[in-house]
C-alpha cells in the first residue's frame, strides 16, 4: 500500500482519481481548500489554501506521502484570463510549494505535476512532447511556468518530478463551461422540452483530441509508477475530432435531430483549427492507451445531465457505475 497526496482531489479530475487510487489499495490524503467529504468519506481531507507555503509544507511532512498527484489548480482558461493575478499565485507559487515541500522530505517524494496541452504552439500535426512550448494566456502561460520550475528539481533519491500535459478530457460531472458537457446538458434540457431542439455553440469546426476523465486517471497513476523522472508525456487520444463530428454522434446516441445557432460568447478569437496529440511516448513508456470509446463517454454524460434534471444524481464514482 502506498500512502499519496491528492492535491485539488475534490475537482472534477480528483474525483476520479481518489477512487482508482483507493480501488488499488492507496492510502489517501486530498488537499483543497474547501473540503467536499460527499465526493468521498474515506479519504483524508486537509483544508489548505496551495499558495500558503507553510501549510504545504506542513500537510506534505505530516503526510509523508510517497507520492503526490499535484492538480489543484486554476483549471479553465476562462477563469485563468479573467484572474490572472490568482492564477499565477496558485498554479505557479503553488506547484512551487508541492514542489519544495516533497523534494524537502527527508525520503524525497516522487510528484506528478499536471501540466496542459495549452503549452503547446499550434501546429498542423498531432503535437509530440519536444514540439515548440508557446504559451498564450494566464492558464497556458501559468502551467509552463510551473514545468520550467519543475526542471530545477534534479532528481533527489527515490523522488524526483514527472509531468503530463493532458489533451481535452471529459466526462461525467464535469461542468458545463466545458464544450462536451455543455452539448450534453443542451441535448438533456431538449429530451425534457425544457429547450427547442436547437444549440448554442461556438466554433463547431474546430477538432480537438478528447480523453474519457476513467481513462486520464489511469494514465496519471501509470506515468506515476512507470515514468521516466524529469519526463513529460502527452496524455491524449491522437485522434483530432470536430464538435461537428462530436453532435452527430450526439443525435445518434439522444435520437434527437438538432440545429446549431451560433453563441457569439462562446467563440474564441484566433481558435486554432485543430489540436491533437501524438500518443507514442506514453504508450511505449508505461504501456498506457486510451481504452474507452468516444461514443461511451458521450453516453454517460448524457446520462449524467438526464439523472441531474431527473433529480436523482448519484455520487460521483465512475468506477462503481
Ligand atoms: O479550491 P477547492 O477546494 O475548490 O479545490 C480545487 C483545487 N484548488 C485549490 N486547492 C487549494 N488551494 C487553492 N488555492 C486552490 N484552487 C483550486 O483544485 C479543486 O479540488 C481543484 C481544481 O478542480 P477542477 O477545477 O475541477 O479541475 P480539474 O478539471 O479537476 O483539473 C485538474 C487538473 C488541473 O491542474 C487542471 O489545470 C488540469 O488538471 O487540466
Amino acid at each position: 500500500m502506498s500512502r499519496v497526496l491528492v492535491t485539488g482531489g475534490t475537482g472534477f479530475v480528483g474525483s476520479y482519481l481518489v477512487p482508482y487510487l483507493q480501488s488499488g489499495g492507496d492510502d489517501v490524503t486530498v488537499l483543497a481548500s474547501r473540503s467536499n467529504p460527499t465526493i468521498n468519506s474515506s479519504v483524508h481531507y486537509c483544508e489548505v489554501d496551495i499558495r500558503h507555503t507553510a501549510g504545504v509544507r506542513a500537510v506534505v511532512r505530516d503526510t509523508a506521502p510517497d507520492f503526490i498527484y499535484h492538480l489543484a489548480a486554476i483549471s479553465t482558461i476562462g477563469t485563468a484570463a479573467a484572474n490572472p493575478e490568482l492564477t499565477y499565485e496558485v498554479n505557479v507559487l503553488g506547484a512551487y510549494n508541492v514542489f519544495e515541500a516533497a523534494m524537502n522530505q527527508s525520503s524525497p517524494v516522487r510528484v506528478l505535476n499536471i501540466s496542459s496541452s495549452q503549452v503547446y504552439a499550434s501546429a498542423a500535426k498531432p503535437l509530440k512532447e519536444d514540439d515548440l512550448v508557446v504559451p498564450s494566456g494566464p492558464y497556458a502561460s501559468s502551467k509552463a511556468m510551473a514545468e520550467v520550475l519543475a526542471t530545477q528539481y534534479s532528481e533527489p533519491a527515490g523522488g524526483g518530478i514527472i509531468t503530463v500535459r493532458p489533451f481535452n478530457h471529459t466526462g461525467p460531472g464535469q461542468s458545463e463551461d466545458f464544450v462536451l458537457s455543455a452539448i450534453a446538458k443542451q441535448f438533456a434540457e431538449i429530451e425534457i422540452s425544457r429547450r427547442k431542439p436547437t444549440l448554442s455553440l461556438g466554433n463547431i469546426q474546430v477538432q480537438r483530441d478528447f480523453t474519457d476523465v476513467r481513462d486520464v486517471v489511469r494514465a496519471y497513476k501509470a506515468v506515476v509508477a512507470g515514468g521516466t523522472l524529469g519526463e513529460v508525456y502527452n496524455v491524449c487520444s491522437g485522434i483530432a475530432i470536430s464538435i461537428e463530428e462530436i453532435l452527430e454522434l450526439f443525435q445518434q446516441i439522444a435520437g434527437v435531430e438538432v440545429s446549431v445557432e451560433v453563441d457569439p460568447n462562446r467563440v474564441r478569437e484566433n481558435d486554432v483549427p485543430t489540436i491533437s496529440g501524438d500518443v507514442s511516448k506514453i504508450a511505449r513508456d508505461v504501456g498506457w492507451r486510451p481504452q474507452i470509446e468516444l461514443p461511451k463517454t458521450l453516453t454517460d454524460l448524457l446520462n449524467h445531465w438526464r439523472l441531474r434534471f431527473a433529480g436523482t444524481e448519484k455520487t460521483l464514482n465512475a468506477f462503481c457505475t
